[in-house]
């Protein structure tokens, strides 16, 4: 053939393989995320001010919630600048054209670390809020900051988990399961223990704690469906993580604080160590 005739030139590639694909922020993630992080930074600073006129002994919650709050404000402000935030490689997908050799294309994600930091460190500090409110006893309380704990951890290795292989389902799996030990106790311990604090605080406890459900349980599903899936953008999953941040956080805090101030019942005998030095209040 004429083709083989040219032996000594350099064959051109038949095949070019595809470029590959980089999920990543755009303009309306960016935006949301600064836009978050002046709302945190505003509850922050109305929960400084709504502490200040109650004294030390019944800030409990003030304190709880203010640090749950600055702490949302610093991630926002890291993942708002760009930190806080790693590519992932998802997957080489097989490309078979037919009668051509096969190419692959690599799928790469930008995954929001930050989040995760952050949650470890709030959800702990939310179900102390619920925790005291309800009146729960140590035992229980330790064994849902624990389940909690792990229940972030895995669901970062899940964020970083490989597809290929069982270990991103595998580590969302032990997360759930982790969650339901957190469910458990507040729906059953919680609630009973409630009950003992008389008939409004268990009234208010089993309707933040219901909201707190709800609100939660919408956290592993944008999960399954943007972080598992990848059925949604990078800033469809920013927006959807800000509407829930702002529920969880800055809603739930000013409504708990709102009612702790009209209901006396809510406060919480600081025993021990928690009350040093506070009895000439
Ligand atoms: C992950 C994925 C793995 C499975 C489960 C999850 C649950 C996350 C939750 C997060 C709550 C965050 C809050 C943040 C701040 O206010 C880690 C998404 C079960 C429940 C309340």
């Amino acid at each position: 053939s004429t083709a083989s005739s040219h032996h000594s030139a350099t064959p051109l590639p038949t095949v070019i393989p595809d470029l590959p694909e980089f999920q990543k922020v755009h303009h309306d993630g960016k935006t949301t995320l600064w836009v978050v992080f002046v709302i945190m930074l505003v509850a922050s600073i109305i929960f400084t001010g709504m502490s200040w006129s109650i004294p030390i002994s019944k800030r409990l919650y003030h304190i709880l919630t203010t640090l749950i709050t600055i702490i949302a404000t610093i991630s926002y402000f890291a993942m708002a600048t760009g930190h806080g935030v790693t590519w992932h490689h998802i997957k080489a997908v097989e490309q078979h054209d037919h009668g051509l050799p096969d190419t692959t294309r690599d799928i790469y994600r930008q995954v929001y670390w930050a989040r995760y930091v952050d949650w470890a460190l709030t959800t702990p500090l939310l179900l102390l809020d619920l925790a005291f409110l309800a009146g729960m006893n140590g035992g229980t309380i330790l064994i849902a900051i624990v389940a909690d704990v792990t229940m972030i951890l895995t669901g970062l290795f899940a964020a970083f988990g490989s597809e290929t292989t069982g270990q991103k389902w595998g580590w969302y799996a032990i997360a759930c399961i982790a969650y339901l030990v957190i469910i458990f106790q507040l729906v059953l311990n919680g609630r009973t223990a409630s009950l003992a604090k008389g008939s409004n605080v268990s009234k208010f406890f089993i309707s933040i704690a219901a909201f707190t459900l709800i609100v939660w349980t919408a956290y592993p599903v944008i999960w399954g469906v943007a972080d598992g899936g990848r059925h949604i953008s990078v800033d469809g999953e920013i927006i959807a993580y800000a509407v829930l941040d702002i529920l969880a956080k800055p809603i739930f805090g000013i409504w708990l604080l709102v009612t702790h101030s009209r209901m006396p019942e809510t406060n919480v005998e600081l025993g021990g160590f928690w009350s040093q030095g506070l009895a000439s209040e």
